[in-house]
């Protein structure tokens, strides 16, 4: 299972690079100024799960570069993303709203209208 897993995980990726979305272009203002919005965003996600390429594309095509959290790579984020926002499950936007309080957004559908919003 777990081998079946990975190659179907490499094909998931290959494809993802072959086909990758281009970014907009900006002008180096707007997008410094999307930059900053984006800035208290953090995505906890895996390289090869599925959801987490679809989040990643939404985000190329909308030129977001948000910072990616690899739950495998990093223990820490691993537990955090169990123990504040209640599950494991990737991908998972972390948001930190203006009073400072944290909101873990799962569901790749509603990250990446989520996302789609801060672009338009
Ligand atoms: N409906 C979810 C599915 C996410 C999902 O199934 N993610 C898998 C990785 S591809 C996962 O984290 N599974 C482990 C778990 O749920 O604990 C979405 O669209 O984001």
């Amino acid at each position: 299972m777990f081998i079946i897993r990975w190659i179907l995980g490499r094909i998931i990726l290959f494809f993802d690079f072959i086909f990758t979305p281009r970014s907009p272009k900006r002008a180096a203002a707007e997008q410094q100024e999307i930059n900053q919005r984006i800035a208290n965003l953090s995505l906890y996600q895996l390289p090869a799960c599925p959801f987490c390429v679809k989040v990643r594309r939404a985000m190329k095509r909308n030129g977001l570069p948000v910072e990616l959290r690899n739950i495998n790579k990093d223990e820490k984020y691993k537990q955090e993303l169990i123990s504040e926002g209640g599950k494991r499950t990737v991908p998972c936007l972390r948001i930190v709203n203006q009073d400072k309080s944290v909101h873990w957004l799962y569901e790749s559908c509603e990250i990446v209208t989520y996302l789609e919003k801060i672009a338009s």
